[in-house]
């Protein structure tokens, strides 16, 4: 059991963690590595529904990350409804189109052969849930007045990142899309104009014959310095 005191009176909790032996630690360390590295993002998705439970809980873990001054400043919005499935498809892929067609250079088009990606986005019809991640850049205080947030992008940026490890774990799968640009969703699903959308992200299972890209992830002294 926790004990509560009141520190400069504000409520705390103590809080510790039980110390685990050196080899339990690596094994953790090692196998969430593991199934970390066996996630990938996917474009063929299957219409096989999801249980609304499921979804909740993933959100509930993506809110538990860090925020600035603990302003948890995000929304997810989640679409499962057909008719506002197909008017984020059809603007989404509206906008798409003209950035691969005039918008994107020739350099970032290249990079992105490997993917195979283009401005044909059906997933977002067929996937059984879009989850759209919102920064909140201010509050409305009691006053009405407008009250910044903290470091939203760093923020929303981590909830972001908890909810696609939430997603792995529960065994389906997701895709960070990012139309651009993205504010025909706040119009399409009447955000306050706090709110700005940050990244679309499908999610279900895989479609039955499913591909992903064979890539190679950097070792760890291409992305790691020890001082
Ligand atoms: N937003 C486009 C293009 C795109 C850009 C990057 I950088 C990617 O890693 C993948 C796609 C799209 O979603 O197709």
């Amino acid at each position: 059991m926790s004990v509560k005191k009141l520190i400069d009176n504000h409520p705390y909790i103590s809080y510790s963690k039980p110390i685990l032996s050196d080899e339990e630690m690596l094994q953790r360390a090692q196998s969430f590595y593991k199934n970390m590295d066996s996630r990938r993002s996917v474009r063929e998705f299957s219409d096989r529904a999801i249980e609304r439970a499921v979804i909740e809980n993933i959100i509930r873990t993506a809110s538990t990350a860090p925020s600035g001054a603990h302003k948890q400043p995000w929304t997810f919005c989640v679409i499962a409804n057909p008719e506002i499935k197909k008017q984020i498809r059809n603007a989404a892929e509206e906008e798409e189109r003209a950035s691969y067609e005039s918008r994107m250079s020739s350099e970032w088009l290249d990079d992105l052969k490997p993917l195979g990606t283009d401005w044909q986005k059906p997933f977002l019809e067929i996937a059984p849930y879009l989850i759209i991640v919102f920064r909140r850049i201010y509050e409305f205080g009691e006053d009405g007045k407008k009250k910044n947030n903290y470091y939203v992008q760093e923020s929303v940026g981590l909830a972001t990142g908890f909810l696609l490890a939430a997603i792995h774990d529960a065994g389906l799968v997701s895709l960070t899309h990012t139309p651009s640009p993205m504010n025909f969703i706040s119009k399409i699903l009447n955000r306050p104009e706090n709110e700005k959308p940050f990244l679309l992200i499908p999610v279900g299972y895989t479609a039955e014959e499913c591909w992903v890209p064979d890539l190679e992830r950097k070792d760890i002294e291409d992305i790691c310095v020890f001082y």
